[in-house]
């Protein structure tokens, strides 16, 4: 096959070890990052290197980072900003000399991916994320105090009122200037050391609380990507956070995108999404979900898709407890589905 099949592994600490995610068919990669310091800080080598030799013990090699968080005095563009993106490129090229081929990073503000629950139990017993609007509806985060599952939690109340207020200043235009600044710089020292960068869209992809989001939709996406004309200016397209609104077609995205070589990564995961708009994560599957990833795969093998591909979020499944969405189940049944999938089409196209 020709993509690289891999697994996200929250280093020593995650509870699935790397020997399990080695036992998955076909696994080759891991995707990590360094955890021992905080975003605005260099990595140590030392760090990088113990998680690639951690992995090689167990014959998996360790290529793709996600995250190198982006400083949120970089999104906002005040402070240190100058150092701030310094201090970035220095870890793009430590982590390239380790042997990292690509960098997942993304560009939302405060708050990484938002749901409203994280436990939500199906007819059949196995739980997964969901954000429902009805959940959402009266809260206002200038006024009451919530700490929405997957929100930093090292944040003060206060803290976030404040980021809130600096946000809604800048509006969305004002964070496309930041991001601008940051690939200017970024993507000429990634194409230098070897290393793609893969910008992961927002999820879900609008505002939340008029917090700008801006990597939403193919328009963005184009946007994004005329910014800096390279194939180390890349797209991470996370079929689950680009396909929770009618308005994106994803399977449209993947084609246009993968014949552009401008996909470094896929995340593949499907979501149910409801009457009202609000969504639920499933099973990877076409049919348990309103994502064809069938026809999105075909999309990747018709381009002879070489890059990166990790099942994204699963259930929580067969009694398994442990970070919502990245436990090995669940991952291990999308990752052998994705292993099919891929295996039928590029044999279909070779007309075998
Ligand atoms: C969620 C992930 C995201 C992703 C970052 C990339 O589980 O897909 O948290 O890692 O947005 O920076």
């Amino acid at each position: 096959m020709n993509m690289k099949l891999s697994f996200r592994w929250y280093g020593e600490d995650d509870p699935i070890s790397l020997e399990y995610i080695s036992q998955i068919p076909g696994m080759r990669s891991i995707v990590s990052a360094v955890y021992d310091v905080k975003p605005g800080e260099v990595w140590s080598e030392e760090s990088i290197k113990k998680i690639k030799d951690a992995c090689e013990a167990r014959g998996l090699v360790f290529d793709v980072v996600e995250s190198i968080p982006v400083h949120e005095d970089i999104k906002l563009g005040c402070g240190d900003v100058d150092r701030l993106i310094d201090v970035y490129c220095e870890n793009v090229r430590r982590c390239a000399k380790y042997g990292v081929k690509c960098v997942t990073y993304n560009f939302m503000p405060v708050f990484d991916w938002t749901r409203t629950q994280l436990d939500k139990r199906a007819a059949d017993g196995s739980t997964s994320l969901v954000m429902y609007f009805d959940q959402l509806k009266g809260l206002d985060p200038l006024r009451d105090d919530i700490h929405l599952p997957g929100w930093d939690s090292s944040y003060t109340q206060s803290e976030v009122r404040e980021l809130i207020r600096a946000y809604g200043e800048l509006g969305s235009e004002g964070l496309w200037r930041n991001l601008e600044r940051f690939l200017e710089r970024v993507v000429p020292v990634a194409e230098e050391c070897g290393v793609r960068m893969a910008i992961h869209p927002d999820d879900p992809p609008y505002p939340i609380f008029g917090i700008p989001r801006i990597i939403t939709s193919e328009e963005s996406l184009d946007r994004m990507l005329a910014i800096v004309d390279s194939p180390a200016n890349s797209i991470c397209l996370c079929t689950g956070s680009l396909g929770c609104t009618r308005s994106n077609d994803v399977t449209a995205m993947v084609k246009k995108y993968a014949a552009r070589d401008r996909i470094a990564f896929m995340h593949i995961r499907n979501v149910k999404v409801m009457d009202d708009g609000s969504f639920e994560e499933r099973a990877h599957l076409s049919s348990c979900g309103s994502l064809d990833m069938y026809e999105i795969v075909r999309s990747l093998a018709e381009c002879g898709f070489s890059g990166y591909v990790r099942p994204d979020h699963g259930r929580m499944i067969w009694g398994e407890s442990g970070k919502p969405g990245y436990g090995l189940f669940d991952r291990a049944l999308g990752a052998a589905y994705i292993n099919g999938l891929f295996e039928a089409c590029e044999k279909n196209l070779k007309g075998d």
